[in-house]
Order: structure tokens, then C-alpha cells, then sequence
């Protein structure tokens, strides 16, 4: 598991894991520690999308943060970070927008706080692989702590890079259709 502390997936994945067997959890914890709202960015570009999706994980907004995504989204692993998450046998090199949700719902439901530094980087190009030439690709490096309970002294760091990949749809209105994660293992 060591690896998995490093990178955002492992966070979101450890948190998983290791809260699904912890039968004393109550759901109605008054205790979790958050912030403020603040209202999003209109989603009319890429990089409106990305803070919108840094204040979803800060304000644990799942409806926000599913906003961000698009229908057909995927999040693509490292290599070594592959496994059989949706239980069908198969080792899945990526996970689409249902098992995103309900990784990021888990944990913005069960974590006991949760930090995301704003993204940094300003790169943005045309996707090549586009053929309408209207997504655009974004690479960002991020920082993400995580604490899981009010007794955790040290939380779980993910530091790492993304590329996003967004594209608008016909009202203007842009969406992650892919999150590569790209982080140095
Ligand atoms: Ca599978």
C-alpha cells in the first residue's frame, strides 16, 4: 500500500478500503471539519472546470464535483496501480464515472478532512486526438492531504501531476472527459 499514500488515486483508494471495514463509523459524525461554501466558477472554460474541481474536494460537494465530469469519463491509473476494481475478474487499467463517484463520495462522506492545494501549471493545448479540435488538454500537478479520522496525526499525502482532458459541449459548458494520473512513482 506504501505506494498508493503518493498519488490522489491512492488516497481516494485507501480511504475506500479501509473504511469499508470499519463497522463503528456513524454517518450522522457531526465531527468532520468543513470549510465554508463559496460559490463555483461559471464552467465556460477549462480552467473554471479544474477550480471548480479543487473547491468540489474542498468543500466535499459531490454534486459540484460530478458536474465537472463528463457522462463518457474516465480516469486512467499508472501502471502499477492497475487492479480488478469493479470485481469482474478483469484488471482494469482505468474506472469510469460510476466507481469515480462512489470512490470520491466515500470519501468526501467519510474523511475526516481533507486539503487540496490549488492546481498548479498553465499549460493548455488542442487535443490532437480531437477531430471536432475543440477539447482541450490541461496539465496540472497537485497537492492533496487527506486525514481520515480526528486521531490521524499524519494524513494521507497524494503529490503529483494530472492530465485533464475537457471538452465543451454545444452551450459552451466544458467537462473532464479524461483524467490521466502521471505521477512520478
Ligand atoms: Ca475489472
Amino acid at each position: 500500500m506504501k505506494a498508493y499514500h503518493t498519488r490522489i488515486t491512492g488516497a481516494v483508494l485507501f480511504l475506500f478500503l479501509a473504511l469499508q471495514v470499519a463497522s463503528c463509523w456513524n454517518p450522522f459524525s457531526p465531527q468532520q471539519d468543513k470549510p465554508e461554501k463559496i460559490r463555483p466558477l461559471a464552467p465556460n472554460t477549462p480552467e473554471n472546470v479544474l477550480s471548480n474541481l479543487v473547491l468540489a474536494y474542498r468543500q466535499r460537494d459531490i454534486e459540484l464535483y460530478l458536474d465537472c465530469l463528463a457522462d463518457d469519463f474516465e480516469f486512467y491509473l499508472l501502471d502499477e496501480d492497475w487492479a480488478d476494481f469493479d470485481g469482474d475478474g478483469e484488471t482494469d487499467q482505468f474506472w469510469g464515472l460510476a466507481l469515480e463517484e462512489q470512490f470520491t463520495r466515500n470519501m468526501f462522506e467519510q474523511a475526516w478532512r481533507i486539503e487540496l492545494d490549488d492546481f498548479r501549471g498553465t499549460q493548455s493545448i488542442t487535443d490532437p486526438s480531437d477531430p471536432s479540435g475543440k477539447s482541450k488538454i490541461l496539465k496540472r500537478s497537485f497537492t492533496l492531504r487527506v486525514w481520515e479520522t480526528e486521531e490521524s496525526v499524519d494524513p494521507l499525502p497524494a503529490q503529483g501531476e494530472a492530465t485533464f482532458t475537457l471538452r465543451p459541449n454545444e452551450q459552451g459548458i466544458w467537462k473532464i472527459v479524461k483524467w490521466v494520473d502521471e505521477s512520478e512513482v
